[in-house]
């Protein structure tokens, strides 16, 4: 069984590479300082690693100090674990490095996951990558403590949208029922993950719903953010998080999209410039063959792609595909 053969693996390891994408959100750190915490326990050396920044909201997590985001020495690690990630890319920077490794386990839960790496542990099923981390420790018969409890039930409680998506299934309420038994604190969680804004992001969500346009049929919703906003508003790219919805949410619209203008690599006029797309849809749309068509991925209702272009061109792009949408 995959599963065992994994856990076998992983303890024959000398020192194991953790990592997630780049934007974390809840999934992303939560599986990654879960998997962290239980290989600790099971007496495997790890070093847990994101690229991005860790968002405010997410840095009450225990042991969320231990998340590096550079990797000094790549030749340290016999074996990468990868977690939420749909293809090795989204891990930034030291892909390729990463992928040169012995071994590289893949744990993911995206339906466009491209089978990277030599073992996987891909379950599309799965309401969050903190689910099949979950049953990873179940497996390996290891105690849950608190830290571990919190880690689990914040990737789950954020990737179903606080039990709203439809990737919520029974097992986000049954694990989420035995991780607060074990010391996660739903309050805690939910008042740290909807905690306060600072000024400049509710700046920037007046500036994402002034840039709002529906396409001629109703049934997609844009949004664009540029440079300027962000820095006119003294925001990141972690201060959209959550955004989209509010394009969703409008009466009719099927998917929603929100462009953000890349934050590095650009000169003051110089185009193409890159974008991140965000897609969500209200469920009768596959987004991630939409992110697909465009070289990205996700899942059927939450999906994105990169692409450099000009912002006009984005627009009429999406525009025009709003019109196939039946
Ligand atoms: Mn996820």
């Amino acid at each position: 069984m995959v599963m065992n053969r994994i856990i076998q693996h992983l303890k024959s390891s000398d020192h194991v590479l953790l990592a997630s994408h780049l934007s974390p959100d809840g999934d992303a750190i939560g599986s990654l300082l879960a998997m962290g915490i239980a290989l600790n326990a099971l007496g495997i050396r790890t070093t847990l690693f994101n690229e991005s920044p860790i968002p405010a909201v997410y840095r009450f997590l225990p042991s969320v100090n231990r998340i590096r985001s550079r990797i000094e020495d790549i030749h340290l690690f016999d074996t990468a674990v990868i977690l939420d990630c749909g293809d090795i890319i989204r891990i930034g920077k030291n892909a390729d490095a990463v992928q040169q490794l012995p071994a590289v386990v893949n744990i993911d839960h995206h339906i466009t996951n491209t089978r990277f790496g030599q073992m996987h542990l891909i379950d599309t099923a799965a309401c969050a990558t903190a689910e099949i981390v979950y049953r990873i420790i179940k497996r390996a018969g290891l105690f849950i403590d608190e830290a571990l409890a919190t880690a689990i039930y914040t990737g789950i409680f954020t990737d179903t949208g606080s039990f709203r998506f439809s990737n919520t299934n029974k097992e986000a309420f049954s694990i989420c029922d035995e991780m607060v038994a074990r010391g996660a604190d739903p309050y805690t969680v939910a008042k740290n993950v909807y905690g306060t804004y600072s000024l400049g992001r509710i700046k920037l969500l007046n500036l994402a719903l002034d840039s709002l346009e529906i396409s001629c049929n109703g049934k997609l919703s844009l949004m664009i953010l540029t440079r300027d906003m962000f820095d006119e508003t003294g925001t990141r790219s972690e201060d959209v998080d959550g955004m989209i919805n509010y394009g969703r949410r409008i009466r009719n619209v099927r998917v929603a999209a929100l462009v953000q203008e890349h934050m590095n690599g650009r000169g003051p006029e110089m185009y193409p410039k890159r974008y991140h797309v965000s897609l969500r849809s209200d469920g009768s749309v596959d987004v991630a063959e939409i992110a697909a068509h465009f070289g990205g991925g996700g899942h059927r209702d939450a999906a994105g792609f990169n692409i450099e272009s000009r912002v006009g061109d984005i627009r009429k792009d999406l525009f025009d595909l709003a019109e196939k949408i039946t």
